[in-house]
């Protein structure tokens, strides 16, 4: 966001000058009028209220050309009175119970130059996920929380629009956990490139990034699946289970799925493959459901929500089953974890074995995963699916949106038009 002192003379002032082809930042240089016309949002309406109504005009700078641009002149000094400003969401608030908006604050601080060996980052897609309501909690954690007036915690791929590091070059594509805000600085710790050629650049974030890499290695290193098993994913519609759900078609398993809607059933079994799955919200006896799906019993089961529906599957778990425990989500909104039946019995008449995993302890094997999800996509075998809000302010409302299960596939908010 770019803030502009309507004092400025016309030469200073493109809005001013906006109403030709061009419109004019300083003397010497102009901007094509396609770049104007997605600078210039004054309030929601292009230069209406400019200037007299408003002490203070806002632009919003919405291309990469033109933030690029922007700041090239404000370092050059040629445009003096304008000062570009960095969207970012806060925590405001702990979440107490199921978070809320007002749990979450949009504020504005001038954008970072990057110092000796960084580079400057303009995001273009946010990352929502469900690890961010545990690392909002305040509990102990695999990695710092993020406490209360921090940056919202989260993945972004963005473009590189300024560089003091020679490893990254304005232009280049990256992803990495940079935090929910328009501009960041990053010195390339944690940050990979993107290849924008293998696929949609948002894919970084979904099924070529970590959310991918978790179903992947979930599911191949932790479930073992062989062909002719029987697999069932819970959250299967989201963007881990749908992707675990087919990498186990692919294995030649039987795959049944279980999602919190009709429409997502619809989308397992029509549109990525699954055998079966039901709707754990209309479906009043899941044991019986399961029983009827699964005749064979099941030998891997990929869990991402735990409470009932774990508590179900586990009740048909054949002798050396795997459980593959990637998430709970069943639980982050609950002040205290929910009691439920002891099935650690379970494991010992079947033998089978329960284990957690975290993405992170595969990281020096992404590079495996990446390649055979991306050779799966390019060869058709592989579907996914985004479901995309769009601006930076909405974010919150797309978290708490997947938590209650708006989301088909990977959730994400787009904070840029280009
Ligand atoms: P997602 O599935 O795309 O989105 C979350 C989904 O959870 C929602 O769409 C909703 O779908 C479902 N859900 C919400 N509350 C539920 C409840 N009470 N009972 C059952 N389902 C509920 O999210 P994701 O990114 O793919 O993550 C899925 C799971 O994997 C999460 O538990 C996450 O924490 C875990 N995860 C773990 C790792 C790891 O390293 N271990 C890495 C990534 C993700 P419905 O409509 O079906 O309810
Ligand atoms: C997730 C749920 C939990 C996840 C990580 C965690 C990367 C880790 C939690 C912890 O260490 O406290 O979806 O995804």
């Amino acid at each position: 966001m770019t803030t502009l002192n309507p004092r400025a003379s016309p030469a200073t002032n493109p809005a001013r000058r906006a109403g030709g082809t061009t419109a004019h930042l300083s003397s010497e240089r102009s901007l094509p009028a396609h770049d104007v016309k997605n600078l210039f949002v004054v309030d929601g309406s292009p230069f209406t209220t400019f200037p007299e109504k408003n002490p203070t005009l806002t632009i919003m700078a919405l291309s990469v050309r033109a933030a690029r641009y922007i700041s090239s002149e404000i370092r050059k000094g040629s445009l003096y009175n304008l000062k570009v400003m960095n969207r970012q969401i806060v925590l405001a608030a702990r979440p107490v119970g199921f978070p809320k908006e007002s749990d979450f604050q949009l504020v504005e601080t001038p954008v970072p130059s990057p110092g000796p060996g960084e580079f400057l980052v303009r995001g273009k897609y946010l990352s929502v996920d469900p690890y961010m309501r545990p690392r909002i909690a305040g509990g102990k954690s695999y990695a710092r929380g993020v406490e209360v007036g921090d940056v919202m915690v989260g993945g972004v791929v963005g473009e590189v629009i300024e560089s003091k590091n020679a490893d990254y070059a304005p232009g280049e594509i990256v992803e990495g956990l940079l935090g929910w805000r328009q501009y960041v600085v990053s010195n390339g710790e944690g940050v990979r490139k993107v290849d924008s050629a293998l696929a949609p650049i948002s894919t970084a974030l979904g099924v070529l990034g970590m959310p991918g890499a978790s179903a992947y290695f979930g599911l191949l290193e932790v479930g073992k699946p062989q062909a002719g098993e029987t697999v069932v994913v819970s959250g299967a519609a989201g963007a881990v289970g749908s992707i675990a759900g087919q990498i186990a078609k692919l294995k030649g398993c039987r795959v049944v799925g279980i999602a919190g809607s009709d429409e997502k059933v619809r989308h397992l079994t029509e549109e990525l493959g699954f055998d079966a799955a039901f709707n754990y919200k209309t479906t009043p006896n899941y044991h019986r459901k399961l029983m009827a799906l699964c005749p064979s019993g099941i030998d891997v089961y990929f869990d991402n929500v735990g409470g009932e529906i774990t508590d179900a599957v586990i009740r048909h778990i054949n002798v050396r089953a795997r459980l593959v425990i990637c998430g709970q989500i069943s639980q982050y909104n609950l002040e205290k974890p929910e009691m439920g039946p002891r099935w650690l019995w379970s494991l010992i008449v079947k033998q089978a074995r329960a284990e957690g995993f975290l993405v992170f302890q595969f990281a020096d094997r992404y590079r495996e995963a990446l390649r055979d999800l991306a050779g799966w996509l390019k060869e058709g075998k592989l579907k996914y699916r985004e479901n995309i809000v769009e601006g930076m302010e909405n974010a919150p409302r797309a978290f708490i949106g997947m938590l209650k299960g708006e989301n088909i596939g990977k959730q994400l908010v787009k904070i840029s038009n280009d």
